[in-house]
């Protein structure tokens, strides 16, 4: 499978290494849109899998005359897998982050690439946009940025931009209401980014700066609000430690 985020320049993260600012809360600015790529690929397991992954899912979702959306693009991987997997006719994709940073850089990449379908650049809050009808639907570790309160209304309007049969592909950091599999499953996390050189300071200095800003829910809450929203078949199809992947499917008739 052909990993478009390979293609992306990257400084190697070191935004929780040094004193400056790395105590206030976790925001998607600049110097963070700098390190983005070694810093997802280095703190997400299977991130790497995950996004050429959706290029395939996309393929055979897609359908012709729809939008493909790429909600919380970042730099514009999942654009990229899609725009380079899907074959269906009169399809557009939809990239939209609401930080201008991430959006200038993912506008960049997109110039660079060859691929053939159109691809429309946002910046914009996914919660503030009108939604086109569309056959695909990425939220690929974005859901987890916004208030869950905010979430239900996200995911029910979605599923009625889907259309029929179409696909929301949503990838979260996930909790468990186990305590030994949360603390297993969080401790090979921190494991994992040890083993990705992240020092001690780096890893708790993040850990505090995401509190608050990113919170994960599990399995089962992301599964009652999928169904709740319309989504009829919901299915993990990825797990790689406390990270997941699922795809629901929308109704085949309108409910
Ligand atoms: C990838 N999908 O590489 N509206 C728009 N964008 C938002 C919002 C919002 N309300 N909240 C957060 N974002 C990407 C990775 S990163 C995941 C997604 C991570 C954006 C935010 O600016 C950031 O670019 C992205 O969502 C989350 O496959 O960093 O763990």
């Amino acid at each position: 499978m052909n990993d478009p985020t390979a293609r992306f320049d990257t400084e190697t993260d070191a935004v929780y290494a040094g004193a400056n600012g790395a105590d206030d809360p976790f925001r998607f600015d600049e110097a963070v849109a700098r390190v983005f790529p070694d810093m997802i690929r280095r703190s997400v397991p299977g991130y790497t899998t995950i996004v050429p992954m959706i290029g395939v899912i996309a393929a055979r979702f897609a359908r012709p005359d729809t939008a493909l959306y790429d909600l919380g693009c970042s730099l514009g991987a999942v654009s990229l897998a899609m725009r380079h997997s899907v074959r269906a006719e009169r399809t557009r994709i939809v990239a939209v982050d609401n930080a201008a940073s991430m959006i200038e850089r993912c506008r960049h990449y997109i110039a660079l690439d060859d691929g053939q379908l159109p691809v429309a650049l946002q910046c914009a809050d996914i919660r503030a946009i009108d939604y086109q009808p569309a056959s695909v639907v990425a939220l690929n570790f974005t859901l987890q940025f916004l208030p869950p309160g905010d979430r239900d209304v996200l995911l029910s309007r979605l599923c009625r931009a889907l259309t029929p049969g179409g696909a929301l592909v949503l990838s979260e950091k996930v909790a468990f209401d186990d305590p030994a599999e949360q603390a297993l499953l969080e401790d090979l996390h921190l494991d994992f980014k040890r083993a990705q050189g992240y020092s001690e300071m780096e890893i708790s200095r993040k850990r505090n700066a995401l509190e608050e800003v990113l919170v994960p829910e599990s399995v089962a809450a992301h599964r009652r609000r999928l169904e709740n929203a319309g989504f009829e078949q919901v299915t993990l199809w990825h797990q790689s430690l406390n990270f997941v992947s699922i795809i629901a499917i929308a109704p085949e008739e309108a409910p």
